[in-house]
């Protein structure tokens, strides 16, 4: 399989992260690819039509796309214990982790372009406020509901990729006020998947 991928992406890393934990990395060719929507990139265009990474190429199948789906096939891919509850209270609590830490890194996509990406005289700080007040209000959530102490999980995998990349890209930061957050998050860095897939590089728009 290969897996249309980018450095600097918390999407991308989310999948290969998924992939190492599963030991399924190993049968996966990683491609980095540039993306932006003001930089048409026609080679992931031809797999995607929404023109972003991550996308898995299956050999004789069809093209998957986005994280969420791509994880998903992944986990009925491996004979190790499922990374998404396939069923219970426990399914749910997983996709939930997963729907904020996807929340939380488009709430940062969408601050960068009103920070840095955008030119400056098309930027709307409102929108930005807006979007800020979407990641603390998150942090204090997640402060109170990360469910620290459940079997690994592909909301623990999202949600780490993702805090990862508000650091990197120095966005508004979660370490203020949230230890339990924070120690949660020290010690997920610590695993090797984490280790093997760094984050570096620059948005081209
Ligand atoms: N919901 C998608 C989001 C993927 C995404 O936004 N990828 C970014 C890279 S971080 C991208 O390729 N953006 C290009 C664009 O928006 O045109 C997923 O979970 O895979």
């Amino acid at each position: 399989m290969k897996l249309l991928y980018q450095t600097h992406s918390p999407f991308a890393r989310k999948v290969l992260v998924f992939a190492y934990e599963t030991d399924l990395a190993k049968q996966i060719e990683v491609i980095h690819h540039e993306t932006s929507p003001t930089a048409r990139n026609e080679e992931v265009f031809k797999q995607n039509p929404l023109g972003k990474v991550p996308v898995l190429l299956r050999p004789g199948l069809t093209p998957l796309f986005d994280s969420d789906v791509i994880c998903a096939y992944l986990d009925a891919l491996h004979g190790g214990p499922q990374l998404i509850p396939p069923n219970g209270e426990a399914r749910w609590q997983a996709l939930r982790l997963q729907a904020i830490a996807q929340g939380l890194a488009e709430s940062g996509n969408a601050i960068r372009w009103e920070s840095v990406r955008r030119p400056a005289a098309l930027r709307y700080p409102a929108l930005q406020d807006g979007h800020v007040h979407k990641l603390r209000a998150s942090y204090d959530w997640l402060e109170r509901n990360l469910d620290i102490d459940s079997q690994l999980h592909v909301g623990h995998i999202a949600l780490a990729t993702t805090l990862s990349w508000i650091e990197f890209r120095q966005l508004p930061s979660f370490r203020e006020q949230h230890p339990s957050l924070n120690h949660w998050f020290d010690e997920f860095e610590r695993r090797p998947s984490m280790r093997k897939t760094p984050l570096s590089g620059e948005t081209r728009d």
